[in-house]
């Protein structure tokens, strides 16, 4: 009898499937059905079996489709920008272009040797000149329309290299590569403004058919804040103080008042005396993350020297510094309560500031005294207040907007202030989308005029930042130079993180060829938005910026809907047996075509990672699990032959069997169980 020989078996369709372009789309009458997987990174290491499990569930649902009599959409492509083969070309000379290219071909060959469907007419690659000139087209309109602008901020430095660093190039405060420790240096950025549509982002969450932990990471990540900005008068200055609370019920109790150390009133604050305790504290303070910042330690601060007047209470309060505030949020200060604030009071204890108690539960309201002096248990909720002049007794709710009004709107405001910030976008990197803007003598950005885009990035020898913090770009003295209406120009030398690249192409991959639209009008109004995506990453990022680029594009009139993904499914990582991550260094990686070429073949692979178990938990490797599987599929192709030979007819049990099998597998993919397909 025949056996079960999936290397040829899977050899021989490959090649039917290649030659007749099995898998192509076209626009046609029929329903439309579109998936794709979030598109990999070719890195030099080759796909892994991470990759085969969000590739194979995309698979499964592709194929189900297609039989199902839906015209599917399964289309490919590479996200190539980025720091992995900028820096592989720092240490080896091979040009990041050269190495993606071979990465490519890697990556195809791997996935036509998995099987999978696909249509190969439509790959695309973000580092093609045709492929990012339209990403500059699209940082073109954001630009036009005031929504990519300029702002200095802080970067990591490193003092020993004389280059900026990015966040994953600084490991515990010390250089990736030389091991000095980095510095924080003040430069000019772009960003994108995503903030402008906050409020759309976060209220279509809801209607979207996506895990609920993304959504809510969602939701925490915009971090919508309703609250006021309040204006303290600095004493003996004309100058005030704006800071952000969430909480005017209690500015009775508002007994000083903390700013970031990166605020720019510090050096106007600061005494004699004081000068040099505060300008070490904020130099130190720059220094460290975000994270790190936010963390539950002990808090740690100095006093400015100066103080601030309350607005309603009239009394003077100290001004301090101190690193729990952050200086890219509300105002980058506050009022610090320490009775209702537990940062504050934690501060208060430790540098001894007046602690005030101006709210009690409401259930207390009968009770003369809440505060026993136990400070500890002290109260954050709203409430009733006390110790609060004409306030007293109001609920926290009749106080707020009690204090709005007497203050008036030269004091305070409304203020809805999101914890997401906008985005940044630029990079002091070469291997990136170069950034389609040029400065005059002024140094005003100007937009490179859409006829002559691309901006391709020029070839250089050496690939490494310059000792300005530019990027390598700036070493390529003849591209700098650009003509527009007649005025002599220098090009921008940032280029574009990777996440530009990756917040269109789903709707490339549309009309992937175009060569007079980023995506063409028909095609994306025929194929999008896309309905299953598939991914194991970038729950806040990526996820949140090709909505947020969906809704500024809709505005601008070129696309006729305003979610992107209808459906997200967010898979599960693959680890080692041992159940820890897979990495080079670990000597864990499980290579797939290792397991093919072992003699399994790809649908025992795929079929082995979608039985691992429920797509969206991890789970480890098992070497003996996949021997069963392998045995599984022999008996399935035993089945097939002896069904063949007997020419079994209708009517009869197998026939049964076969539909219940159908019904099965049809309800079980509709619920994302796919150990049955
Ligand atoms: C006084 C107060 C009293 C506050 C109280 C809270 C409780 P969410 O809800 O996260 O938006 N804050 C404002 N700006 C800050 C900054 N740049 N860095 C660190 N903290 C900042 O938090 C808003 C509250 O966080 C604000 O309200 C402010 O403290 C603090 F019983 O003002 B609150």
């Amino acid at each position: 009898m025949e056996r079960y020989n999936p290397t040829k078996i899977e050899e021989k369709w490959q090649k039917i499937w290649e030659t007749e372009q099995a898998f192509r789309a076209e626009e046609n009458g029929a329903e439309k059905m579109y998936l794709a997987e979030m598109f990999p990174y070719p890195s030099g290491a080759g796909l892994h079996v991470g990759h085969v499990r969000n590739f194979s569930i995309v698979d499964v649902l592709t194929r189900f489709y297609a039989q199902n009599g839906k015209n599917v959409l399964r289309p490919f492509g590479y996200d190539t920008f980025g720091l992995p083969a900028e820096n592989y070309a720092i240490k080896t000379g091979i040009s990041p272009a050269e190495a993606t290219k071979t990465n490519i071909n890697n990556f195809r060959k791997q996935a036509k040797r998995l099987g999978f469907y696909i249509d190969w007419n439509r790959e695309i690659n973000t580092s093609d000149p045709e492929y990012y000139r339209w990403t500059q087209w699209c940082f073109l309109q954001l630009f036009k329309k005031g929504l990519a602008y300029q702002k200095e901020s802080y970067q990591w430095w490193c003092p020993n290299d004389q280059t900026v660093l990015a966040n994953e190039q600084v490991e515990n405060g010390h250089c990736w590569r030389c091991g000095t420790e980095v510095e924080k240096k003040k430069m000019k950025q772009w960003f994108f403004k995503i903030t402008a549509y906050a409020d759309e982002l976060l209220e279509e969450i809801d209607q979207l058919d996506w895990p609920e932990k993304i959504k809510t990471m969602q939701k925490n990540w915009i971090g919508r804040s309703e609250g006021a900005n309040v204006k303290f008068k600095v004493k003996d200055q004309e100058d005030t103080i704006d800071i952000f609370t969430t909480r005017l019920d209690t500015i009775c109790g508002a007994t000083f008042l903390v700013l970031a150390p990166e605020h720019p009133k510090i050096p106007d604050l600061i005494t004699k005396d004081t000068e040099e305790e505060v300008k070490n504290y904020c130099a130190a303070a720059i220094k460290k993350s975000e994270i790190e910042r936010q963390e539950n330690k002990e808090k740690t601060g100095v006093f400015t020297g100066s103080f601030a007047i309350n607005p309603v209470t009239k009394e003077e309060i100290p001004i301090w510094v101190s690193d729990y505030v952050l200086i890219n949020y509300g105002d980058g200060a506050v009022m610090a309560v320490p009775g209702h604030d537990e940062r504050d009071f934690a501060f208060a204890s430790k540098y001894q500031l007046e602690i005030k108690t101006v709210v009690k539960p409401v259930e207390l309201n009968n009770q003369s005294e809440a505060h026993d002096g136990d400070a500890l248990q002290f109260f954050h909720d709203r409430g009733i207040l006390l110790n609060s002049g004409k306030y007293n007794n109001l609920t926290s709710k009749e106080a707020e907007s009690q204090i709005l009004s007497d203050l008036g709107e030269a004091v305070a405001n409304k203020k809805v202030t999101y914890r997401m910030r906008d985005w940044l976008i630029s990079r002091q990197r070469y291997w990136g989308c170069p950034i389609p803007i040029a400065y005059d003598k002024d140094g005003q950005p100007h937009a490179i005029p859409e006829d002559q885009l691309p901006v391709v990035l020029p070839e250089v020898s050496d690939y490494r930042p310059d000792k300005t913090g530019r990027s390598a770009l700036a070493k390529a003295e003849d591209w700098l130079k650009v003509t527009i209406d007649g005025e002599e120009m220098i090009r921008e030398t940032d280029t574009l993180d990777g996440y530009a690249c990756s917040s269109w192409y789903l709707w490339r991959y549309a009309s992937p060829h175009s060569t007079s639209t980023a995506w063409d009008q028909d095609a994306v109004k025929y194929w999008e938005p896309l309905d299953i995506y598939c991914g194991a990453d970038h729950a806040v990022a990526h996820l949140l910026y090709i909505r947020f680029w969906c809704k500024f594009f809709a505005d601008q009139g070129y696309l006729p809907f305003r979610e992107p993904v209808k459906k997200l499914l967010y898979n599960g990582y693959i680890n080692a047996p041992d159940g820890k991550k897979m990495s080079k260094s670990k000597g864990n990686v499980i290579d797939p075509l290792d397991v093919i070429d072992s003699g399994y073949g790809a649908d025992t692979l795929r079929t082995y990672e979608l039985f691992i178990g429920p797509y969206n938990e991890d789970a480890a490797w098992s070497t003996t699990a996949i021997g069963g599987v392998y045995r599984f599929l022999n008996r399935c192709f035993n089945l097939a032959i002896n069904q063949q030979n007997n020419r079994l007819h209708s009517g009869t049990p197998t026939q049964l069997i076969r539909h219940k099998t159908i019904k099965k597998v049809t309800e079980d993919i509709a619920n994302t169980n796919f150990n049955t397909a």
